[in-house]
């Protein structure tokens, strides 16, 4: 039987992982090879990525599939999305890449829109959220901060892309990943140039965008030596890790919500058009690139960020929680004491996540946490109240009904969270794959190799190799009626 086999790196912003797929007739399995840390790092007062750091941990990983004779048929990687590395015209990288949490661009949207374009425009002609570190406001900032690897820049290639890059030598520019800049035409799909020349930079930074599942190029043969894999291809998959997770909804129709559950909680619905409307622009959702040309129309909503930037101060302080420690203090506490609103900016990347949950609750006057228990209650349930409110949007402008949620990534591991989310929504939460963003990462590299055809297949694929949890709702919504009713008020704009 011919067995193929895949390595997916999936990088987020708090760890990265290598996971090897092989592909046997209608099956696949996973095995996670490496996994390392990544985070931002402070220089002189900006945030970058340590780029040859996830470079290093990358080449540990092809290391160890040389070592152990895994025979690759392709490497794919995806990341999170907006950030890039620019490059000179001799080809070298001229900076760390700069990390959207920095707050350089606070503000810069409103600059932006009060003297380049109106933010009505930037929205129909995109079609994306309007949030302030979109590569967008990150260039055009750049550009008057007179940053000087920009000033001196040929290419840019997001994260993804630069990654491959490293490695094969070759330049691409993959939609995915691109469509979260906001500088692309979700019809066309290509680079809109005046939204470029509004940002000051020119059209030719940017590579033509190709499509997931496009070869990239191979493994240098430096690299093709040094980690003894040979010279392999690199796929550009979906490359932005969202898209790359929603590709692996295990469904076999289009009556989903998703809500990828990790660092962010991405929430939305896959359509095979743009929705752009006045609404969608008034609730700020986006309209990102998936597969197969599928729009990802969703919202971000600041998501286990809040409770990993909690148990790193705990850890700081000696208490190295683990989630079932956590689950099992936060049961002990009352609910609905405090709720927040897990998207106000404060949250963004405050010096200290208690103080700023504490803040919010004293501001809005209510209760502050005082345990550890009150702490992890207070962000579960203002997350799954954020995903009530998101789902009632959905519902409103979906072409289609909704009958369950898909919650895949991290997040989709927590019981506790799954059921609560189903209970106050009403519906269904179908939980897994929890590393849906490899799965994705490795499925695209699978349809690159000719052995699935098209999303469908792909889900057929993952149905057949790995079972999903069903969550039904057990509680009426009554009980949480009040509660909600809260929440929309500390939300209301
Ligand atoms: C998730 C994610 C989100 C994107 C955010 C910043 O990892 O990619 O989809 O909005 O990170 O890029």
């Amino acid at each position: 039987m011919e067995v193929n086999t895949f390595l997916a790196f999936d990088i987020g912003a708090t760890s990265g992982r290598a996971v090897v797929m092989t592909f046997s007739k209608d099956q696949f399995e996973m095995k996670e090879i490496h996994r390392f840390s990544n985070g931002i790092m402070e220089l002189h007062g900006r945030y970058y990525w340590d780029i040859y750091h996830i470079y290093k941990e990358i080449k540990k990983a092809l290391c160890y599939c040389g070592k152990e004779n895994i025979h690759l048929t392709s490497i794919g990687i995806d990341t999170w999305g907006v950030d890039f590395g620019l490059i000179g015209a001799d080809g070298v990288l001229l900076a760390l890449p700069r990390a959207y949490r920095d707050s350089f661009t606070e503000g810069v949207p409103e600059k932006f829109f009060q003297q380049r374009m109106s933010q009505m425009d930037v929205y129909k002609r995109t079609g994306i959220q309007i949030m302030n570190f979109n590569s967008l406001f990150q260039l055009y900032q750049m550009k008057e901060e007179h940053y000087s690897p920009l000033e001196q820049a040929a290419k840019a290639l997001f994260i993804p892309d630069l990654l491959s890059y490293l490695l094969t030598g070759n330049c691409v520019c993959e939609y995915t990943d691109a469509s979260t800049a906001q500088l692309v035409n979700p019809y066309t799909k290509e680079m809109d140039a005046e939204l470029l020349c509004a940002a000051g930079v020119s059209t030719s930074l940017f590579e033509k965008i190709v499509f997931p599942g496009t070869v990239v190029g191979s493994l240098t043969d430096s690299l093709s030596k040094e980690t003894g894999v040979g010279s392999i291809p690199v796929i550009a998959v979906a490359g932005h890790d969202t898209a790359s997770a929603v590709a692996a909804v295990p469904t076999t129709d289009r009556n989903f919500a998703y809500l990828s559950s990790g660092t962010w909680s991405l929430m939305g619905i896959e359509t095979e058009e743009p929705i752009i409307s006045e609404e969608s622009y008034q609730e700020n959702f986006t309209n990102e690139g998936g597969i197969d040309g599928t729009i990802r129309f969703l919202k971000n909503i600041t998501g286990m960020w809040l409770l990993e930037r909690c148990r790193e101060e705990w850890k700081r302080e000696g208490k190295d929680y683990s989630y079932t420690e956590l689950i099992a203090l936060m049961e002990k506490e009352a609910p609905f004491r405090s709720l927040v609103n897990p998207n106000a900016a404060c949250f963004a990347n405050p010096q200290n996540m208690q103080d700023a949950i504490s803040q919010f609750c004293r501001d809005s006057n209510q209760s502050e946490p005082e345990t550890v228990g009150q702490y992890v209650r207070c962000i579960f349930e203002s997350l799954a109240f954020s995903y009530r409110k998101v789902l009632t949007f959905l519902k409103q402008v979906a072409p289609f009904p909704i009958h369950r949620l898909h919650v895949i990534g991290g997040g989709a591991k927590n019981d506790f969270l799954n059921q609560l989310v189903a209970d106050v929504i009403q519906l269904p939460v179908v939980a897994g794959p929890s590393e849906a963003t490899a799965v994705g990462n490795g499925l695209v590299q699978a349809r690159a190799a000719g052995l699935v055809c098209d999303r469908w297949e792909m889900r057929r694929f993952i149905l057949s190799s790995l079972s999903p949890q069903i969550f039904v709702p057990q509680k009426e919504f009554e009980m949480y009626k009040d509660a909600y009713q809260k929440f929309l008020s500390l939300t209301s704009k």
